[in-house]
């Protein structure tokens, strides 16, 4: 008996929304760039007795008894975040990478204190200091974005911006930066003005354990990352840090922010660490920037403009201009021919937020599938068809076909 035979006993309703679901992860092209396709031993711990253990506090260290054995899970998910990312210390209870965030900045400042971090609509994250976030509320972040002639960043630009604000930290990181960022160069400017520096590596965290990206950790006093995008692991995040930092960033989580972890989702973790750790991780991580290549190159030759050039990535940043179309229009159109991705803004935008030119494109999860290069430039065909006739229902079903045909042979969750 399957899971969804066990929820549709006692749940048909609910049974029949996942069995959709599943449907649509299986007959649909999905190219969010933080989403991927986790495994079933990831999914299976997740759906486990762990879920009904309270454990507030740390291994060895909890407000409830019986924590004896989920205490050996979360050692396990410690010491394999640990030797993943070659760092001193691991916290695994984040709910998600925006408290990873939230936890950093409680350890390590102060409210009011000035930050400096990368734009919301440069391809920053909302917790990098967007006035409508509380990072932007609580403390005083002042940002740094890309060159406007190169939409990358300008690491000179940024060393300049921190000996202007001596800031007490820098954050690096970002959800739609398409390049590789230079965690060296921000260890540089961070150590010159005596600033911390915090990694958000929620995007890249795959690639780095991996070997697809340069590691943040040598660089950094903390890193935050989500375990679900590149990582490929359950919806959730963590944190790494250098041992100075260990009792700070643990007060920080529990009590400071969360009540009781999640153990079965901490557990989940543990077996998405061990898996991360494997060879053919790191083949995958390769793979997944080889088709995001190939991707912008074919999207490139389609017509499309590709922010900053290219990719060194998982993820793509596309400038629809060229086509006539906005982010929403095109979304949605892509929406209708199975290919789901999300709009986004570019560098200096001139539409709003809601609206956006650009798109937002992601190989993590159709690599977890088995795709490459040859499926890119198919992807990138489709793509630019959709998009050359936006509103045409018939075009929307002509591509909804093939990619139904092609998610045939690379089906995530078969049978
Ligand atoms: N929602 C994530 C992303 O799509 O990048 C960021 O929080």
């Amino acid at each position: 008996m399957t899971d969804t035979d066990v929820i549709a006993r006692s749940d048909p309703e609910l049974a029949d929304i996942i069995r959709r679901e599943v449907e649509r992860q299986n007959t649909t092209l999905q190219l969010i760039a933080s989403e991927n396709f986790t495994s079933p031993a990831v999914m299976a711990a997740q759906g486990s007795v762990l879920t009904n253990k309270y454990a507030e506090g740390y291994p060895g260290r909890r407000y409830y008894g019986g924590n004896a054995v989920v205490d050996e899970a979360e050692e396990l998910a410690r010491r394999r975040a640990c030797a993943l990312f070659g760092a001193e210390h691991a916290n695994v209870q984040p709910h998600s990478g925006a408290n990873a965030n939230m936890a950093a900045y409680l350890a390590l400042l102060q409210p009011g204190d000035t930050v400096l971090g990368m734009r919301l609509d440069q391809g920053g994250h909302l917790t990098h200091g967007s006035p409508v976030n509380f990072s932007g509320r609580w403390y005083r972040f002042v940002a740094y974005g890309v060159r406007a002639d190169t939409e990358v960043l300008d690491y000179d630009e940024i060393a300049d911006l921190a000996r202007r604000e001596r800031p007490r930290a820098i954050v690096a990181g970002a959800t739609a930066y398409p390049r590789r960022i230079d965690f060296g160069a921000f260890g540089a400017i961070a150590q010159e003005v005596g600033a911390l520096l915090i990694a958000d590596a929620a995007h890249i965290a795959g690639l780095v354990a991996g070997g697809a990206h340069p590691s943040p950790v040598p660089h950094a006093d903390v890193m935050t990352f989500t375990t679900h995008k590149t990582l490929r692991g359950p919806r959730a995040g963590a944190i790494v840090c250098r041992g100075e930092h260990a009792g700070a960033i643990d007060k920080a989580v529990f009590p400071g922010l969360q009540g009781g972890p999640l153990m079965h989702v901490v557990a989940a973790k543990a077996v998405a660490f061990a898996e991360a750790a494997r060879p053919e991780f790191a083949d995958y991580a390769s793979r997944v920037v080889t088709n995001a290549a190939a991707l912008a190159d074919a999207l490139a030759a389609a017509g499309f403009r590709i922010v900053s050039g290219g990719t060194d990535n998982h993820l793509i940043l596309v400038d629809l201009r060229p086509f006539g179309v906005t982010g929403k229009v095109a979304q949605d159109a892509l929406d209708s021919a199975g290919i789901t991705c999300n709009k986004n803004a570019i560098p200096n935008d001139p539409e709003k937020p809601f609206v956006t030119s650009g798109l937002r494109l992601g190989t993590a999860a159709v690599t977890t599938a088995g795709m490459g290069p040859e499926e890119m430039a198919e992807i990138a065909r489709l793509i630019a068809g959709v998009l050359k006739a936006p509103g045409d229902g018939a075009v929307a079903a002509d591509t909804r076909a093939v990619v139904r045909e092609l998610c045939a042979r690379f089906t995530p969750y078969p049978g």
